[in-house]
């Protein structure tokens, strides 16, 4: 709740000309309903006796804005420098940077976990700024930045990957990259993603923002969906901004797209992304 608390006192600096609905009312369909059911005790729960990844912060250059910019890396336990791992690229909210993942969710945590339970693949995890602008702080008013946000697929494709692929063994292909987000990060994880299926072949939009394309424009038609190992759609029954995904699922639904639906009771909150990326990691490059 912090975070749509912290959205409402960034709304109140808008002019009143530029309006921006934080939040609609919520109509629960039939089919919004939880696709899993929640995790075990002890999922989200650091462990002793299980061997551990790495969280490092590291640089690259951004030709895209011009400047060095900072993204987060898990590498699994035991990461060994000569293998090629798949990558999973996670992004942030409005209000958010490349620390956001880590302080709402601990990835290091889950990922662990779920490696050690043989429930996921080794993966490396990164969380860059999706914020592409010189200064990419979420300060002031931070719905000034939603261009920025839109930036963002440029440094993704040409800048942080690279990087990424330069500095680490990875797989290249496209099954082996994965591309989700949460909030703004989930309009640009379907934006981009469902844009290049031949860089990603796993898309996830968790709670995603109105920065997601109108469905029949993110969806001219089945194609590009089709070519996903998955497509995950997911959002809180209690999210203002339900309508969005529930516009996108409408879409795949009349399309035939196969996907996942999951709406479990939650808000616009860490709980939910969560328990998103644990169940979503688990269905990765499997
Ligand atoms: C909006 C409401 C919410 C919007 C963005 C958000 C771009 C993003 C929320 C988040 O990232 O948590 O109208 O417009």
């Amino acid at each position: 709740m912090a975070c749509l608390l912290a959205l409402a006192g960034a709304a109140a600096a808008q002019p009143a000309d530029v309006p921006r609905p934080l939040s609609w009312p919520i109509e629960l369909q039939a089919d919004d309903r939880p696709a899993l059911a929640p995790p075990p005790a002890g999922w989200d729960r650091p462990r002793d006796g299980i061997p551990h990844g790495r969280l490092e912060m590291l640089d690259y250059d951004s030709r895209t804005v011009g400047t060095r910019r900072r993204m987060l890396v898990y590498t699994p336990p035991g990461h060994d420098p000569l293998r090629a791992y798949p990558v999973l690229y996670l992004l942030h909210g409005i209000g958010g940077d490349e620390t956001e993942w880590q302080r709402f969710a601990a990835p290091e945590v889950l990922l662990d976990n779920l490696i050690a339970d043989g429930l996921a693949q080794p993966m490396i995890v990164v969380m860059p700024n999706g914020r592409a602008q010189p200064n990419d702080r979420a300060e002031g008013n931070v719905f000034a930045a939603a261009p920025a946000f839109a930036r963002f697929e440029r440094d993704l494709l040409d800048d942080v990957i690279p990087a990424i692929e330069a500095r680490f063994r990875t797989r290249t292909d496209r099954d082996g990259r994965a591309l989700a987000g949460l909030s703004m990060g989930g309009g640009q994880a379907l934006n981009f993603g469902l844009t290049h299926p031949e860089r990603f072949a796993w898309v996830g939009g968790f709670s995603s923002a109105p920065n997601t394309r109108a469905p029949a424009e993110l969806l001219p038609d089945a194609g590009a969906a089709r070519q996903l190992r998955l497509l995950w759609l997911s959002c809180g029954s209690l999210d203002g901004l339900l309508r969005v995904s529930q516009g996108v699922h409408a879409r795949l639904q009349a399309l035939g797209v196969p996907h996942v639906w999951h709406v479990p009771a939650h808000g616009h909150d860490a709980a939910q992304w969560r328990q998103d990326l644990y169940h979503f990691a688990q269905r990765l490059f499997q």
